[in-house]
C-alpha cells in the first residue's frame, strides 16, 4: 500500500505521538495532569486477605496525599493511579497479576506481600525494566537476583531468623526446640535462618516438622513434637495458620513458648488463636522499626490509619506507604516517571519516612534495617525492644 507524501507524514507523526504518549502516560481527563500509574499486589483473597488488604490501604493513603499535595515531575502536574491486583498469596496467580501491570505499562510497582509471589514476579518486572519495591517480602533470594530493579524496605529473614534463634536460647532460655515451616519461600528460609541463629547460640534443635500454608490440622505433627518435650516451638509461617496452630497445642497441652517471624507478628494474630494464647507466651518480629523521636511519626501513622480505614495496623501498612513515597520521591528527583531515568534516584534515596530512613544498599537492600520484637498481651501485640 502507497501512502502520499502528506499522508504518510501524518501518520508517522500520528504514530510518534503514540509511543511518546505511551512513554509519558495518558492524561486525567478532568485535570489535565499526566497520569503514573503505581501497581500494587497483594493478597487481598484466601486466608491471609486481612493482611493484603492491609498493605493495598497503605498504598491507597500513600496515593491519595501525593494528590492531594498536587506534585508536579519535570515542572509538568501529576496524578497518580494505584492498579491494585490481587495475587491470592499464589505464585502462580502472582505472576499472571505482575503480567497484567507489565502490559498495563505501569511506572513502578509496590509489592508483593508474600516472598513466594515477589520473587518469580520479579522476573517479569526486570524484564520490563520496571522498578519493583516490596513492603514485606523477607526472602533473601528476592535481592540477589541482580536486578537492577528489585528494592525492599524491610529488613530480610537473614537478620529476622538469626535474631529469633539468638533470642530464643538467650532471653528465652530454650533448650530443646522444635522447628514447623509451612513450606513456602518465607516459612522455609526463615525457619532455616532461626535455626541456624539458635544453634549458634547453644540450643538444640530436637525436631523439624512441616507442613503447608493452606493447612488447618497440625495434631498429627504437634503429636510427633510434643513427645520430644519441646520448651520453645518457632512457626515459620503466616498468622492465619499460626492461630489454629496454637489451638491445637493447647488442646494438646503443649506448654512451649511459641515464636514466629513477621508473618505471625500481627493484630489479628491474637483473634485467630483466641484463648489458646496466655500472656507472654507468643513471641515474634516485625522486620523493621523505630525508636526514640521516629516513633511519633509512626504513631500518628496509625492513629491516621485506624481513623480512615476503621482498622488497626497489622504489619507492612506503614511500610507500603513509604514505599510509595519513596517511589514518588525519586521521580520528583529525577524529573521524570520513566523508570530508566528515575531508577538512578530511586537507588540513591535518602528519605526520611513513617518506618524510619530509607537508603538502599548495592543490592536493593533497607540499609541499617531494624527490627522490633514483640509479645502479646491481653490479647494485643506489645513491644519488647527495636533491635539492629
Ligand atoms: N515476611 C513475611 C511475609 C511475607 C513473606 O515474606 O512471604
Amino acid at each position: 500500500m502507497k501512502f502520499s507524501g502528506v499522508r504518510s507524514l501524518t501518520l508517522v507523526s500520528v504514530a510518534v505521538a503514540a509511543v511518546v504518549l505511551a512513554a509519558c502516560g495518558k492524561k486525567d481527563a478532568a485535570s489535565d495532569a499526566t497520569v503514573i500509574k503505581i501497581g500494587h499486589v497483594g493478597p487481598v483473597s484466601g486466608a491471609i486477605a486481612h493482611l493484603g488488604k492491609d498493605n493495598e490501604n497503605g498504598a491507597r493513603m500513600a496515593i491519595e496525599e501525593l494528590n492531594a499535595a498536587g506534585l508536579k515531575i519535570g515542572d509538568k502536574p501529576v496524578k497518580f493511579e494505584l492498579l491494585a491486583e490481587d495475587d491470592a498469596a499464589d505464585p502462580k496467580q502472582g505472576t499472571a497479576a505482575a503480567q497484567k501491570l507489565v502490559d498495563a505499562k505501569v511506572n513502578g510497582v509496590i509489592g508483593h506481600l508474600n516472598s513466594g509471589t515477589t520473587i518469580p514476579a520479579s522476573q517479569l518486572y526486570n524484564a520490563a525494566g520496571i522498578p519493583q519495591i516490596s513492603p514485606s517480602a523477607t526472602n533473601p533470594k528476592y535481592t540477589r537476583q541482580g536486578y537492577a530493579g528489585a528494592f525492599r524496605v524491610v529488613a530480610d529473614d537473614v537478620h529476622l531468623g538469626g535474631t529469633l534463634g539468638k533470642y530464643a536460647v538467650e532471653t528465652l532460655k530454650g533448650k530443646n526446640i522444635a522447628v514447623i515451616d509451612d513450606r513456602t519461600a518465607y516459612g522455609q528460609g526463615v525457619a532455616e535462618e532461626f535455626k541456624k541463629g539458635a544453634t549458634a547460640a547453644g540450643g538444640t534443635i530436637i525436631g523439624h516438622e512441616f507442613t503447608t500454608d493452606k493447612a488447618s490440622d497440625f495434631n498429627a505433627i504437634l503429636t510427633t513434637l510434643k513427645a520430644k518435650k519441646p520448651d520453645v516451638v518457632f512457626f515459620g509461617g503466616m498468622d492465619a495458620v499460626a492461630g489454629p496452630m496454637l489451638r491445637q497445642m493447647k488442646a494438646l497441652g503443649i506448654q512451649a513458648k511459641f515464636l514466629g517471624g513477621d508473618g505471625i507478628c500481627t493484630s489479628e494474630l491474637a483473634k485467630l488463636a483466641g484463648d489458646a494464647m496466655a500472656d507472654e507466651s507468643v513471641f515474634c518480629a516485625e522486620a523493621g522499626g523505630v525508636e526514640g523521636e521516629q516513633k511519633a511519626g509512626m504513631d500518628k501513622f496509625r492513629a491516621d490509619f485506624k481513623a480512615k480505614y476503621n482498622a488497626d495496623v497489622q504489619v507492612y501498612a506503614p511500610y507500603v506507604y513509604d514505599a510509595v513515597k519513596v517511589m514518588a520521591t525519586a521521580m520528583v528527583t529525577a524529573g521524570s516517571a520513566d523508570p530508566a531515568k528515575y531508577l538512578p534516584a530511586l537507588k540513591a534515596i535518602n528519605y526520611k519516612g513513617v518506618t524510619g530512613n530509607i537508603a538502599f544498599d548495592e543490592k536493593g537492600d533497607i540499609k541499617n534495617g531494624a527490627l522490633t520484637l514483640y509479645t502479646y498481651k491481653g490479647g494485643e501485640r506489645s513491644q519488647l525492644a527495636v533491635v539492629r
